[in-house]
């Protein structure tokens, strides 16, 4: 922009070099005024100026091609003068062009003012519209880059929130794990306390436990003294027990020879007596018996134990001979009367017999066996509760197998005198003991109810079971039992089976 008043002051120039030729010509038409336009870009200037005096014909003399020989003056007039008076006309002229182009000047600042005003408010305009273009553009980019700003400060800040958050939670874990520590720190310190207190305790003990050691070994050594004296006093009295022992059994020994020798004498006496009283006819010679029922038969009708020779046994056999109840003549195979015999016997036991025969005893399965065998028997059982009731069982036959039948039952014609059930067990039942298991069942019968008997599966009924005494007989399944007589779990008080033969 600042180039256009050069170009205008260039442009006037020009002006000015055609003004002065135009002068020229102007002097050459001689003394009037001119205007003189001048275009420049839009703008036109318009200049009025005086026209010079005409220059005075040249003289001949100093004709030719030279100018300066044209100026000069004529030659009428003096050089001098005629230099003079060029001179002021010269300097009327410049002073005439001095003034036109202060004139001049003037106007074109005048004018270089306002279009200098108009430039500038046009430069100023299009540097404002441009400022705004550029304005806008650049609200435009800083709107963009204020949204991509505010949306990158947003995810710094949810950053930040989340980091703020995950730093909280760490101090926040951070201080749980402090306190803890604190908390195990303070445990463990206690725990020394303790420790070393214990340690103090322990050592206390260990100096106390080594005192009594030693004081223990002291008594240990006398103890020891003390053992081998007993020892050697214990050996003694060993000896003498096994001395008086001796003595005793010796002493049984002789009691029973005694008592066997005194019923033996009083056999005598008796049959001395009955054979004294009767004619000597009629004496009959010692007999042996086979049972009670020949006891009886021989006219002895008082209960009490007898001697009887059972046919295939060696030895003669004492038995309990009752001769009262239903005519009398019954052999004793069992009582149960006080629980003063252990009936938990082996089969052993049971088939030997055991107990005495004025008490409570088991006459023996193979002295049974080889009374049964010979001739037929009938088997009566009689019952006592601790209520004092009785009843009784008869069997019309019974007979005991061999002890390789494992001494079997045979039963028939069944007499229990309340229900006339049969509560000792099914024809053939076998014997069992707790050694030896015949029973029908997968258990031990004899083991379970206790005793041996002819134990089915396990049966209704267990004579030679555990005797229990008053007030403790109830629920007793291992006790003396007969189901039809008090249930299956009431223990009787008092029992007894003994054999008759049929005939009589
Ligand atoms: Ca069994």
């Amino acid at each position: 922009m600042l180039f256009q008043p050069a170009m205008l002051l260039g442009g006037l120039l020009l002006v000015l070099a055609a003004v002065t030729a135009a002068q020229r010509r102007g002097q050459a038409a001689g003394g009037r005024r001119q205007t003189h336009r001048v275009q420049h870009g839009q703008c036109s200037y318009t200049f009025v100026l005086p026209e010079p005096d005409p220059c005075p014909m040249e003289p001949e003399a100093f004709g030719g091609s030279n100018s300066l020989q044209r100026d000069l003056p004529a030659s009428g007039l003096h050089l001098g003068e005629w230099r003079a008076q060029r001179v002021r006309q010269l300097e009327k002229m410049l002073e005439n062009n001095t003034q036109w182009l202060q004139k001049l000047e003037q106007s074109i600042q005048m004018n270089l003012r306002s279009e200098m005003a108009q430039a500038q408010q046009h430069v100023g305009q299009n540097q404002t519209a441009a400022m705004l273009e550029l304005g806008t553009s650049l609200v435009n980019q800083t709107t963009a880059q204020t949204r991509k700003l505010t949306a990158m400060e947003a995810q710094v800040l949810n950053q930040t929130s989340r980091m703020e958050i995950q730093m909280l939670e760490t101090s926040l874990s951070t201080n749980k794990l402090e306190k803890q520590l604190l908390l195990q720190g303070h445990l463990l310190h206690r725990l020394q306390g303790r420790n070393s207190a214990l340690e103090t305790r322990l050592q206390a003990l260990e100096t106390q436990q080594q005192a009594q050691m030693a004081s223990l070994q002291d008594q240990r050594e006398r103890l020891r003294g003390l053992l081998s004296h007993q020892s050697s006093a214990l050996a003694s009295l060993q000896h003498g027990l096994r001395a008086a022992n001796s003595n005793s059994s010796f002493l049984q020994h002789q009691q029973r020879q005694l008592v066997e020798f005194m019923q033996r004498l009083m056999h005598i006496m008796t049959q001395n007596q009955d054979q004294s009283h009767r004619p000597a006819s009629l004496r009959t010679p010692e007999r042996v018996f086979q049972d009670c029922a020949e006891i009886q038969h021989s006219g002895i009708n008082v209960s009490g134990v007898y001697t009887i020779h059972v046919a295939n046994m060696t030895e003669p056999l004492k038995v309990f001979c009752d001769m009262e109840a239903e005519g009398g003549g019954w052999t004793l195979i069992q009582r149960r009367q006080d629980g003063s015999v252990n009936f938990q016997q082996n089969w052993k036991g049971y088939k030997e017999g055991f107990g005495d025969p004025a008490g409570e005893h088991w006459l023996g399965n193979e002295v049974v066996h080889q009374l049964t065998q010979r001739t037929a028997y009938s088997l009566r059982i009689e019952l006592r509760d601790w209520e004092g009731h009785e009843t009784s069982a008869q069997y019309e036959h019974f007979q005991l197998g061999s002890e390789e039948q494992m001494y079997s039952l045979s039963l028939r014609g069944n007499k229990d005198s309340a229900t006339q059930k049969n509560s000792l067990a099914p024809q053939g039942t076998k014997f069992s003991t707790r050694d030896t298991d015949n029973d029908n069942c997968v258990c031990k019968c004899a083991q379970m109810m206790s005793g041996g008997w002819w134990f089915d599966a396990c049966g209704l009924s267990n004579l030679n079971g555990i005797y229990y005494p008053a007030r403790h007989h109830m629920r007793k399944l291992n006790g003396i039992r007969w189901h039809y007589f008090r249930g299956p779990s009431y223990s009787l008080r008092a029992t007894r089976m003994m054999l008759r033969p049929v005939d009589d």
